[in-house]
């Protein structure tokens, strides 16, 4: 997991010298080193037509290295199409900070992938766009249709002029090779 993009480190420290000049001035200030980590993403789940939404919880507080990330299984319906939702959290914080906001902002420097792997039978489409009209993958549709079963990888990429265009073929494999990887969750999957 890398530090969250720059622009944030620039508003933090914003924020903090705002609140310092409006603040008591007898202290000192205080040191400007607060970094933000993407150390959770959670997806939701909802299908079309049914009731049984599906949520998961991928999550590594510590960053890369250090206690292993945990994640639970999803579980889901055969022949269903969901609705799922990702959020993006910084859970070194109290309380943690969401971040699917500055991402949805900074919307033309991002974008999620979302590959099915091993045995995993699932159509995944993004379903939202950046300004530039690209995927950006936030939301996403994701298709099942036999039983199956395997891993769900998404990977969030920050990408500062270097997201591919709206069109071109294997624009999918071609993102992942690209920028720097904000945040990668895999989640067991069952297609039951
Ligand atoms: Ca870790």
């Amino acid at each position: 997991m890398k530090n969250l993009f720059r622009p944030y480190l620039a508003l933090l420290v914003m924020g903090s010298l705002m609140f310092t000049a409006t603040s008591c001035s007898d202290d000192d200030p205080e040191p400007v080193d607060e970094e933000e980590l993407i150390t959770t993403l959670k997806i939701v789940l909802e299908p079309v037509g049914k009731t049984q939404t599906v949520t998961g919880t991928f999550s590594d507080t510590d960053g890369d290295g250090g206690n292993p990330p945990t994640a639970n299984t999803l579980r889901l319906e055969a022949n269903t199409t969901y609705n799922a939702t990702i959020t993006l959290l910084d859970e070194t914080k109290t309380p943690a900070a969401n971040l699917t906001s500055e991402v949805e902002e900074e919307s033309d420097e991002h974008e999620l992938f979302y590959q099915a792997l091993d045995n995993l039978n699932l159509a995944i489409t993004k379903t939202d766009r950046d300004n530039s009209q690209r995927p950006l993958g936030l939301k996403a549709q994701v298709v099942t249709t036999t039983t199956s079963s395997g891993k769900l990888r998404i990977t969030l990429k920050h990408q500062p002029n270097l997201k591919v265009g709206a069109n071109e073929p294997n624009r999918e494999q071609t993102g992942l090779t690209r920028g720097e990887t904000d945040i990668q969750a895999e989640f067991p999957v069952i297609v039951e």
